[in-house]
């Protein structure tokens, strides 16, 4: 076997990607991204053991931080980018560890060789390391939720944010998953942990969000297009769409949102740049049809990134922050993070305006401050029956042809129902026009993944309006779907808060061992998807 990967839904016939990534990973991707995770481990044990405060190594957190977002599911696919994170992280860990070496473990000691050694020893440390497929299993859950936590804390901190309790945990839990005499239980106990942490992670970064952008508000976003050349910014950071307004103001360039970028529409700051053309297209995996007609460059704050299938569409795209492709021009910030867009606007000044793809408006801004403005003609109508169930179906989306279920599902909810969604996952059912139940709409988008936030805070002020002392006594079904590793912290973050019987789809995660699963299921009422119709009559009849 020459790599192994099973941390996203699309992995390998449900269980692994063992000689190349169905995401388009190379070998050499996810060794080194392995490596990644190990060092950071390394770097937590020293951490720990020399009782660093963590508030005195800003430096090594954001490195930590960026590092594990750069092994998200379709972040980073470049090598050279990968190999000199591990070379940071390695610094960093030797600088606070000093000289000795007697106490440590090898993720703590390790030193590195060339780029041939690197991946030797990465085949040694990877996630088949850990024999015991329960543990394994635990254990990998618990990273993949600290990746999807390092993400959004990636972005809090570009607005200036952070939380030193936050990056304490995150390396309590790495460090806990080295150890060999934790439990299932302790680590069934430390996954939950890190959904605890999942819910302030999220909150730090609504917190940075509306902080800096506003709260979002009910808003029309255009999905066609305008006549000026334009730049398409996909992926989930606030900032780098904030500096490439800023900066193509005036320039003759359109700026136009893709996939989760979707939502920087819906907060206040952004509506007066007349730049800000609307979105085109769809969920991330429909590039591969979309930025050919778009015409113009392509800026990537995050994931998710298909590899391009033509060499013309590669030239035109460019990465910063912890998203990396090979080839691709990476745009790094300043020591005041400021980021230089000139070459993208310039390309976008030489390239022909997008082809249009679809016309007309789609409406979001449903984050918590805008529905609990709305909470009493929310709260009349379901006390009227006129809004009989709300199902949450927040989320990724994903290419497999399984997802189509989702859109079905959505068109076939009885029209008494209302879908609360966040993520990309919306966009199997953002474009169906559902109507709405006197004047709420039937699909309220919240934002981004993390704005899954948004949709807890929502079901916890409705469970308190309406007296309840559980939030699944109110009639809110969970529907999730999952992709990456950023789901994994939504799904943990809900656990956390005691949300039952959410179905997970279009697959269980392939990490989850049989004995996992069982506890999933026998604890938290964690089921899959089945046919459209019997999930619909399921859950309507809960
Ligand atoms: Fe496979 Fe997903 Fe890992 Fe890519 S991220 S290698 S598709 S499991
Ligand atoms: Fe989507 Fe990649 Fe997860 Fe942020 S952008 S939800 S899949």
């Amino acid at each position: 076997m020459s790599m192994f990967c099973f941390q996203c839904q699309e992995t390998a016939k449900g269980t692994g990607c063992t000689v190349r990534g169905v995401c388009g990973k190379t070998e050499e991707v996810a060794k080194l991204q392995d490596l990644i995770v190990y060092a950071s481990k390394g770097i937590a044990e020293v951490v720990i053991k020399t009782k660093t405060e963590v508030g005195k190594i800003k430096e090594v957190n954001e490195a930590v931080i960026t590092a594990l977002f750069a092994t998200i599911t379709n972040a980073n696919f470049d090598e050279s980018a990968l190999e000199s994170q591990i070379r940071q992280l390695i610094a960093h860990r030797d600088k606070l560890r000093g000289k000795s070496e007697e106490g440590y473990s090898n993720a703590a000691t390790f030193s590195l060789g060339d780029r041939a050694d690197m991946l030797k020893f990465a085949e040694e440390v990877g996630v088949l390391r850990t024999e015991n497929e329960d543990v394994r299993s635990l254990r990998e859950m618990i990273i993949y939720g600290l990746k999807g936590m390092a993400a959004y804390l990636h972005h809090a901190e570009n607005i200036g944010y952070k939380d030193e309790e936050i990056t304490a945990f995150i390396y309590e839990a790495l460090f806990a998953t080295l150890n060999d005499s934790l439990t299932a239980d302790d680590l069934v106990a430390l996954t939950l942990k890190t959904g605890e942490y999942g819910v302030k992670a999220m909150a730090l970064l609504d917190s940075a969000n509306t902080g800096k952008y506003g709260n979002p508000e009910i808003t029309s976003v255009s999905i066609g297009v305008r006549k000026n050349p334009g730049i398409l910014i996909s992926g989930h950071d606030l900032t780098d769409l904030e500096q490439l307004l800023e900066q193509s103001r005036g320039t003759g360039v359109d700026i136009y949102t893709h996939g989760e970028m979707l939502p920087a529409h819906y907060y206040p700051f952004f509506k007066k740049y007349d730049n800000l053309a609307g979105n085109y297209g769809g969920s991330w995996w429909k590039q591969v049809d979309e930025f050919e007609p778009f015409g113009g460059p392509v800026l990537f704050t995050t994931n998710c990134i298909v590899p391009p299938r033509s060499e013309k569409v590669r030239s035109r795209i460019f990465t910063t922050g912890a998203a990396g492709f090979p080839g691709c021009p990476h745009i790094k910030a300043d020591e005041n993070g400021k980021k230089d867009f000139s070459a993208i606007i310039k390309m976008a000044q030489a390239s022909s305006p997008p082809t249009e793809i679809e016309s007309g408006n789609i409406v979001g801004g449903f984050a918590h401050n805008q529905v609990f403005a709305l909470a009493d003609k929310v709260v009349d109508a379901v006390k009227s029956g006129a809004i009989k169930k709300f199902f949450v179906m927040a989320g990724c989306d994903g290419r497999m042809k399984s997802r189509e279920y989702y859109t079905e599902f959505a068109k076939n909810l009885p029209s008494d129902t209302v879908i609360l969604t966040a993520g990309c996952a919306k966009y199997r059912y953002n474009k169906l026009n559902l109507g709405d139940i006197g004047g709420i709409p039937r699909v309220l988008d919240a934002g981004q993944c993390n704005d899954s936030y948004s949709l807890a805070l929502i079901a916890l002020k409705l469970k308190e309006v309406f007296g309840f002392d559980d939030v699944n006594e109110l009639p809110i079904a969970y529907n999730i779907s999952w992709y990456e590793q950023k789901a994994v912290i939504v799904l943990l973050a809900l656990l956390y808060l005691g949300v039952k019987n959410i179905h997970l789809g279009p697959t269980l995660p392939g990490f989850l061992s049989p004995n996992v699963a069982k506890v999933l299921v026998e604890t938290f009422g964690i089921a899959g998807i089945g046919e459209v119709d019997d999930d619909i009559k399921l859950f309507m009849n809960k």
